[in-house]
């Protein structure tokens, strides 16, 4: 029944609605002195736990309290409750639970704590109920179970009766095949909450406990393999390599995870309990895949280039040094705009692709092509009283209309193959990045300043009134964006972010029949700009109510972007008696297979930094349709009237 409790999708802008409701105030960083704890170690999940007799694996685990530095050895120690094996030292997450399909888990789990430990997910996962293992303090309970099914799990515990994965007692639990050669990397993310104790126990006797939760979303912190960026662990592959990633969210909030540079496919998605396999023929390449609380992926991808990439959550409240736990210095602070490694936190994982010959890449040479050259100009917008950002474009092929600063920036309309040669110019009065969400391209122009291209030769920061050239050949036609990567909340909801849209022939683009919709937010809460809770509207093109007219009696494609700062929207395109019907056709820039372009009711949940093309028919005659954008099943956030003639 605690799973009821759980919004699956985790709508920001109600987070930021809600949190007042709750007047409970940040705890100091290190609630408890931590200084004479035992240390709790990050743990790469390498090395499963336990010892194998015959079919069983036999785990000892303890759960006791020790001091754990989430961002690594210059950072804060914070007191927590862990899970290490018995005479080893506690870790986060924790210790990984692996065998092969058929084995007999028997796991002996001591609590050294003072307080009842409940502890979910020791069960076999055959569909019957898994009711939590319940440990008295200072006593030790054992369990066996078999494990039959192969697959991505995970078991937890908590000791204030958390109804969901919450804080570190948290682990993986994964299912090989029988006889498998094991050549994957496990990546749990877990959370701190900055709150004492007593106001914890507040919040978990709180009447809704799902509610309650997301309320608690801006006092979170999020780790990957127990770890905040820049001290998570900086994976390394060779280019042609096939990484393989097994996924496990054991923490309380959504979180959508994207890959820079590549697409990747998700083979099997999971709740904890059960984990199922997407048939070959179903999957296709996605760069953002939504993690609800709880949830399991299996993925798989192949770096084709070198060089320096990311894997990240794409909500700002989960990767914005606002979260992070140390205190810096104001001067630290103006450094960290500059810094890769600085400027943003929480879950974001670097990977490093190596050419085969372990050689530094280079940025590709130009083309022998002569490119297509367009300037990208970020400018202050001074239209209303708002502040705001926005991007104006000009260049080969490019309608002088689009040149003035506009949010959404101007489609951005690219012909596959053809070389392109864009230089980005910063008017803005500060520093700034320019991230190619989705596409793949070199390293050197991916827009992560400090981090993009190589130890060689890193991407520089775009300092006010100083121009960078990005050079790159958009491999397929699809929808992406372009946005800021400096990962602050500012820069992205005054307006920097706009649609990409790759085609066959950019002559023949019919936007009358081709529609970009881009969900975004519009401006900053002007009374407090730099602050994580946004108060500012979802918009629709930078409209909260735009008037589209579409053609009727033909086919038409609509092309969702989701680039909000942290809300993850459920979208549909209604009349009167209800949704259409539309076909899916791509997602994130990559066409669907064909077992997933059945027609359906013209209604999709989007992630941040997720985009959705849908085909749909209008009938002849004049009707009117409404395009509506929801945080939450309730009211809609942003409507669009389309005017079908
Ligand atoms: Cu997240």
């Amino acid at each position: 029944m605690f799973r009821a409790f759980v919004p699956t999708l985790v709508p920001a802008v109600v987070l930021a609605a809600s949190t007042s409701a709750f007047s409970i105030s940040p705890a100091p960083v290190s609630p408890e002195s931590s200084g004479s704890m035992p240390p709790v170690v990050a743990s790469d999940n390498r090395r499963p736990a336990g010892k194998l007799e015959g079919d069983t694996l036999k785990v000892s685990l303890r759960a006791g309290r020790g001091s754990w530095q989430p961002e690594g050895p210059a950072g804060p120690r914070l007191s927590i409750e862990a899970f290490g094996e018995d005479g080893a030292v506690l870790t986060v997450p924790a210790p990984l639970i692996r065998a092969e399909a058929g084995a007999l888990i028997d796991v002996t789990l001591r609590n050294d704590l003072d307080v009842l430990l409940q502890v979910h997910g020791l069960c076999a996962r055959n569909g019957a109920a898994c009711p939590p293992l319940a440990v008295p303090p200072r006593d030790t309970r054992q369990v066996q179970f078999p494990i039959d099914q192969p697959g991505t799990y995970h078991y937890w515990a908590t000791t204030m009766g958390a109804p969901v994965p919450f804080r570190e007692l948290a682990g993986g639990l994964v299912v090989d095949p029988r006889g498998a050669i094991v050549d994957d990397r496990v990546l749990v993310i877990t959370e701190w909450v900055s709150l004492t104790p007593s106001q914890l126990g507040e919040v978990i006797r709180a009447d809704d406990p799902g509610k309650v939760f997301v309320a608690l979303n801006p006092r979170l912190t999020f780790v990957i393999n127990g770890l905040s960026w820049p001290a998570t662990e900086r994976l390394t592959y060779h280019v042609g390599e096939t990484a393989r990633w097994r996924v496990i969210n054991l923490s309380s909030q959504a979180h959508p995870m994207h890959l820079h540079g590549f697409y990747f496919e998700v083979d099997s998605i999971g709740d904890g309990s059960r984990d199922t396999p997407i048939a070959p023929a179903d999957r296709h390449p996605v760069v953002t895949h939504l993690l609800p609380p709880a949830a399991t992926m299996s993925m798989t991808w192949t770096p084709e280039r070198a060089g320096n990439w990311l894997f990240h959550c794409h909500l700002m409240h989960h990767v914005s040094t606002e979260r992070r736990l140390s205190r810096s210095s104001p001067a630290d602070q103006a450094h960290a705009g500059h810094d890769a490694s600085s400027g943003m936190a929480g879950m974001i994982l670097g990977v490093r692709v190596l050419d085969a010959a372990d050689a530094a890449p280079e940025a590709a040479a130009p083309s022998a092509a002569v490119p297509r050259r367009m300037t990208l100009t970020m400018e202050r917008r001074t239209a209303g009283n708002a502040p705001g950002f926005g991007f104006g474009l000009s260049g080969d092929r490019v309608p002088s209309a689009l040149a003035s600063a506009a949010v959404p920036g101007p489609p951005l309309v690219l012909k596959r193959g053809e070389p392109v040669e864009i230089t980005v110019m910063n008017r803005l009065g500060e520093p700034t990045a320019v991230h190619w969400h989705g596409l793949e391209l070199d390293s050197y122009y991916d827009g992560v300043h400090n981090w993009s291209g190589s130890e060689r030769k890193l991407a520089p920061m775009i300092e006010p009134d100083a121009s960078f050239v990005v050079r790159f050949t958009p491999p397929r036609s699809g929808t992406f964006i372009y946005h800021t990567h400096l990962h602050d909340e500012r820069q992205l909801p005054l307006g920097l972010y706009g649609p990409m849209l790759v085609v066959d022939d950019d002559q023949a683009y019919q936007p009358e029949v081709d529609h970009v919709v881009v969900v975004g937010q519009n401006g900053v809460d002007p009374a407090a700009p730099d602050v994580l809770v946004p108060a500012t509207p979802l918009v629709i093109n930078g409209q909260t109510a735009p008037v589209f007219t579409w053609k009727a009696g033909v086919r038409h494609r609509v092309r969702f972007i989701n680039i909000t700062p942290n809300s993850i929207v459920s979208v549909s395109l209604q009349n009167a008696q209800g949704p259409l019907t539309w076909v899916p056709a791509a997602k994130d820039g990559a066409p669907l297979p064909a077992g997933r372009r059945e027609p359906g009711a013209a209604r999709q949940t989007i992630a941040v930094g997720e985009t959705y093309d849908f085909e749909v028919d209008l009938p002849p005659g004049r009707r009117t349709l409404w395009l509506e954008v929801r945080s939450t099943a309730g009211k809609w956030e942003a409507q669009g009237q389309v005017i079908a003639k």
